[in-house]
């Protein structure tokens, strides 16, 4: 790999969309969670975006039907079953409008309702 491909592929990495705000947010601690609900720094791709919820051990719990919506730096994963308490992560993937997939993964907890 010659040094000015390296560099691009850097600078590409530099402003594609990242994940700046989550809900339920990473290691947060809740009573339910209807949905999912991701806020990227840049506009993203619809069709290329995917929510996953997962057991800790990476069992699938269920895979969210994303929907964004007026802004489209934001999609929304709807989650149709409850959650039993316990640990749990999201698993989410989507596409910058510069075409390169971004991806993450992180953990939250559902504690029992009051
Ligand atoms: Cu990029």
């Amino acid at each position: 790999m010659n040094s000015l491909f390296t560099l691009a592929l850097a600078a590409a990495t530099l402003f594609h969309t990242a994940l700046k705000s989550s809900l339920p947010s990473k290691d947060a601690t809740v009573n339910a969670v209807p949905s999912v609900t991701l806020t990227f720094t840049e506009g993203v791709v619809l069709a290329q975006s995917a929510i996953s919820i997962l057991r800790p051990d990476s069992t699938l719990v269920e895979k969210l039907v994303v929907k964004g919506g007026t802004d489209p730096a934001i999609i929304v994963g709807t989650v149709t079953k409850p959650l039993a308490p316990g640990k749990y992560l999201v698993r989410w993937k989507t596409g910058s409008d510069d075409g390169h997939a971004v991806r993450g993964t992180y953990g939250f907890t559902v504690t029992p309702r009051r």
